[in-house]
């Protein structure tokens, strides 16, 4: 067993994006290339010896093979320990809470998220900090200078590590520790809900839930927490052994994807809670017999209703959504007398203010929802937070997000996807709208009258780091907005989004059909940016 130096070459497109980097695995498995990103991480962090690391990932394809590589890498480096979640896998959420836990100084993700996996599919690597949150634009921008100009990697020559079977083990100096991937997680899940109370509202015979792991990391997360330690019927997990390529679905817990789930939740028979996560686990989805609780509403509701349970029986210190979030939980916290940040898309920009005590909870339009028990989202967590809710209040879902909108009001809201579309039209038509901007203000549209169009740029209030072109925004004087982005996760092409909000407070108008209330916004669009032609699509390959 030795170290060798390897001789190599840089790719040009090892630029992490809006969660680490994401490429299809044949990119990954090309000579040199997941090793050169690997090799410009650990050039990033600099003196490795003082480094305790966490290592895991989606169970997606290519992941025991890419752990065992990072693992010879690590220990060629100089690494001192680093621990790994059995069989390879930690869920995103899982891994971020124990480097948390264990005060590591960061971890390695391996995952695509909610992108197909298989030999055909997607693979990712991301890097997390000492805080157990992504790394900040700063960081990977460094990893990306490195892997613009990396010469040489090193790995040890060695045997593969048994990954499977929990204990130390030992390559060269570095130590491996293979844990448990559930059990820390779930621990903490049951410091911050009342596991007697949801354990109560299965018991009494009244209550069901589905929980649609999507053969993705949270089956054996779920059959854990909700079957084995909160007596939920066997049944209650669907989907839930992990497989490489997803049972060749796509890991997306939304209504286009979690198709299963959606019909079954519209059925006669439908349980009282339906929640889906994703491949990597950070993401949620929640329903109720024929409801479908959008990420936004769901975050304003977990806000609004913190109290009432007991990790949050304090109070929130604030709240924080991604610019392109509906304002929902900015009534809430209008309401609550609390901070309310709009930060741009990406969920490490979440990390500063929740290191700082700002905020206790932030979610994201794109079914993500956290708080400060952790610094990634987590879909698991959020499906917890409506169970107790649940039980808390011993009202239905649909109750629950009925009495919100009638406090509160109603933001109405859906996503356009428009997804491997060509990357240069895509690029021309953000640009001709950013070169529209200053016409566009004060032009009407039948009832809309535009206030404002600007591309949102963001200024951390901690560090006062600069995040410039993060969207779009087209402000109406009646409060709804469209937001156009490129998305940083997609791997073909590109992939274009657009957001649509429009408010609505008058009690008679809470129950209306979002597409109905949303289509005006949608057609205005449509005029404004001439995507069909520029995109040469006439319909969005997913609406959210
Ligand atoms: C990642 C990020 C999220 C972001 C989402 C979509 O989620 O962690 O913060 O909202 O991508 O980003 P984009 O709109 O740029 O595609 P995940 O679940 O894919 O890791």
């Amino acid at each position: 067993m030795h170290t060798i130096e390897i001789q190599t070459q840089a790719f040009s497109d090892q630029k992490p994006g809006t969660s680490g980097l994401r490429k299809k695995v044949k990119t990954f498995q090309l000579e040199h290339y997941l090793e050169n990103f690997i090799q410009a991480i650990f050039n990033t962090l600099g003196d490795c010896s003082n480094q305790t690391l966490a290592l895991g990932g989606d169970g997606r394809y290519f992941n025991r093979e890419a752990i065992q590589i990072i693992l010879k890498m690590a220990a060629a480096n100089g690494i001192p320990r680093i621990i790994v979640g059995q069989g390879g896998i930690l869920s995103t959420p899982a891994a971020s809470v124990l480097i948390r836990k264990c005060k590591l100084d960061g971890g390695i993700i391996l995952s695509a998220s909610h992108n197909p996996g298989g030999p055909e599919d997607d693979f990712g690597v991301k890097f997390n900090i000492a805080n157990g949150g992504p790394a900040p634009e700063k960081f990977t921008e460094q990893i990306f200078s490195h892997a613009s100009v990396i010469k040489a990697y090193k790995i040890m020559d060695s045997d593969d590590i048994d990954i499977d079977t929990i204990g130390e083990y030992a390559l060269q100096d570095m130590i491996v520790e293979v844990v448990d991937s559930v059990a820390d997680y779930a621990d903490l899940m049951e410091q911050l809900f009342d596991f007697d109370r949801i354990k109560a509202l299965f018991e009494s015979g009244m209550f069901t839930m589905a929980f649609d792991a999507m053969h993705a990391v949270t089956g054996p997360y779920a059959k854990e927490i909700l079957e084995r330690r909160l007596g939920a019927e066997p049944d209650t997990v669907m989907n839930g052994v992990p497989l490489v390529d997803f049972g060749g679905h796509h890991p997306d817990p939304n209504l286009a994807h979690a198709k299963q789930l959606v019909e079954k939740m519209n059925s006669a028979s439908a349980p009282d809670l339906g929640a889906a996560s994703d491949g990597d686990g950070d993401r949620n989805m929640i329903l109720g017999p024929g409801i479908f609780i959008t990420p936004s509403d769901s975050l304003a509701v977990i806000a609004a209703n913190a109290h009432l349970l007991p990790g949050y029986a304090s109070g929130l210190s604030g709240v924080a959504r991604s610019m392109p979030t509906s304002m929902a939980v900015d009534k809430v916290a209008e309401r609550l007398g609390i901070e309310c940040y709009e930060t741009p898309t990406g969920w490490k920009f979440f990390g500063n203010l929740l290191d700082a005590g700002r905020i206790t909870m932030c979610g994201e339009e794109s079914f993500g929802t956290g708080s400060d028990h952790a610094r990634e989202k987590d879909g698991l967590w959020a499906v917890l937070f409506w169970l107790n809710l649940v039980a808390a209040k011993q009202k239905s879902v649909e109750t629950i997000m009925h009495e919100h909108w009638q406090l509160y009001g109603r933001n109405y809201y859906c996503r356009y996807d428009y997804e491997a579309v060509d990357k240069t039209a895509a690029e021309q038509l953000v640009q001709d709208l950013r070169d529209q901007s200053a016409q566009l203000a004060g032009a009407s549209y039948g009832d809309y009258r535009i206030m404002t169009c600007d591309d949102f740029r963001y200024s951390d209030p901690i560090d006062n780091s600069v995040s410039e072109h993060q969207g779009i925004r087209i402000l109406f004087s009646n409060g709804a907005r469209i937001i156009l982005r490129l998305s940083g996760t997609g791997t073909v092409g590109a992939t274009l989004r657009i957001y649509f909000e429009r408010y609505e407070s008058d009690s008679e108008r809470l129950d209306r059909d979002a597409d109905e209330i949303l289509q005006p916004l949608i057609e205005i669009a449509k005029q404004i940016t001439q995507l069909e032609k520029k995109l040469d699509r006439d319909q969005p390959s997913v609406i959210t």
